[in-house]
């Protein structure tokens, strides 16, 4: 006996996004953080088979969808990566949109996704770029001080954009992509520090995304960033639920008024263009960027293959 899984892979500025049309787990009923507890709880084998190797790899996002259980929503959406599950991402959610209009399941227009960390707005553009507008986004401390026994002192910010991130802007490093290696020890062991010294979200989750940002190395962004994902794996694109935490960051201190365009530039030269409004408890971010679809398969388990379920990667 073997399995099935159809899916429809895409990238949004290089960072890959793998959406299950077919063959993916039955999550009940209820909002999208039930049916998450769910899946993590009774099928996390199958985020392993769709996105770790042999059929994936380590910086793949995989996306579910389900039922919305409000009538303004057109779906419920779940991300999950190498480790573990994401509370939103927008590099997910504008390939997952590109999907669908690419097999005529959506339109252009304005659509809302409900996710486990709240509903976003989803504009697909009839030129292919996607808007969302994400959950509300906010700084949660400033010039936070973690002790890291590989670097010393280090400082930065903690702040909420769907997922939690810890911002460092005095990191010395150099931010280019022939350089990840590096900038992924370092900003892991930042992780590693920030879990030791007990240093979490406002909801008590772990701070797991470390993105480090400098200046853009052209005048086409505003910034570049470095964004360490939990699975030890680098985004390519410019992570939209991190340029959100970092436009509250900015927007906190000042520097980014509501209706002004940031660009964040990634790692690997591709860019989002964000702007906020204000909000209640921060700011709501919108991120336009755009995905291209670079495949459409059908992922065979066997029974009796001995990695059927994935490779977990070890991550300490
Ligand atoms: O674009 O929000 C994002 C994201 C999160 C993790 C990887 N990409």
């Amino acid at each position: 006996m073997e399995q099935a899984i159809r899916v429809i892979d895409s990238h949004t500025g290089g960072e890959p996004t793998r959406l299950v049309l077919d063959g993916g787990p039955d999550l009940g009923l209820g909002t999208a953080a039930e049916r998450l507890a769910r899946f993590r709880d009774y099928h996390d084998d199958f985020r392993s088979t769709l996105v770790n190797e042999p059929r994936g790899c380590d910086a793949m996002v995989g996306a579910v969808l389900c039922e919305p259980s409000s009538a303004e929503c057109v779906a419920q959406v779940i991300f999950f990566n190498n480790v573990g599950y994401l509370g939103m991402c927008v590099h997910g959610i504008i390939g997952v949109a590109v999907t669908l209009a690419s097999i005529d399941r959506l339109r252009p227009g304005l659509h809302r996704f409900e996710t486990p960390v709240g509903v976003v707005g989803v504009e697909l553009r009839s030129d292919g770029h996607v808007a969302v507008e994400n959950v509300v986004s906010y700084r949660a401390a400033s010039g936070v001080e973690v002790p890291v026994a590989e670097i010393g002192l280090v400082r930065g910010d903690i702040a909420w954009g769907g997922n939690w991130f810890f911002l460092v802007e005095e990191h010395g490093q150099r931010l280019e992509a022939d350089n990840v290696a590096v900038l992924t020890d370092y900003c892991w062991a930042i992780r590693k520090a920030l879990k030791s010294a007990g240093v979490v979200g406002d909801d008590g989750a772990e701070v797991d995304h470390i993105e480090l940002f400098g200046p853009p190395p052209t005048e086409a962004t505003d910034s570049r960033n470095f964004v360490l994902c939990p699975g030890r794996e680098y985004d390519r694109s410019p992570c939209g639920t991190g340029t959100s935490a970092k436009m509250a960051c900015l927007w906190s201190d000042g520097k980014l008024l509501p209706g002004q365009t940031w660009r964040q530039g990634s790692i690997v030269g591709s860019c989002f263009v964000g702007s906020i409004k204000e909000a209640e408890g921060g700011v709501l971010p919108t991120i336009i960027g755009t995905a291209w679809i670079t495949g459409e398969s059908k992922l065979i388990v066997c029974e009796d293959d001995p990695f059927g379920t994935g490779i977990r990667v070890a991550t300490t």
